[in-house]
């Protein structure tokens, strides 16, 4: 299933496409109009709030990055989880 939209969190000049397991949860779950829920990431438990459009680990959420679904053909898209395009 694919309608061109992809979640996506903040880094440092652009944005870092979700892993696909982490990205059908939080889909699955905005579309059940899920407001704030947690996810496993990379053995981290993150709370994802699509209220503040933003995701932070559980145990320090002073350290908040922006998240945002948008078109998977945005300019200013990094890589997937981390791992850079060349
Ligand atoms: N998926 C994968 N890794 C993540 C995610 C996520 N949703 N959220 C945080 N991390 P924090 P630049 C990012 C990683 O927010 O050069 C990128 O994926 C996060 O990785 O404080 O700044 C890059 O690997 C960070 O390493 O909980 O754009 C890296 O930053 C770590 O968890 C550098 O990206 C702590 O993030």
């Amino acid at each position: 299933y694919d309608d061109g939209y992809q979640w996506f969190y903040e880094g440092m000049h652009g944005w870092w496409l979700y892993d696909e397991r982490a990205s059908s949860e939080i889909e699955e779950r905005f579309k059940n109009d899920e407001k704030t829920f947690e996810i496993l990431i990379a053995g981290f438990l993150y709370v994802v709030d699509l209220e503040r459009n933003c995701q932070y680990r559980r145990n320090d959420p002073t350290r908040r990055r922006r998240i945002k679904r948008d078109m998977k053909t945005i300019p200013d898209k990094k890589g997937i989880a981390g791992l850079k395009y060349d």
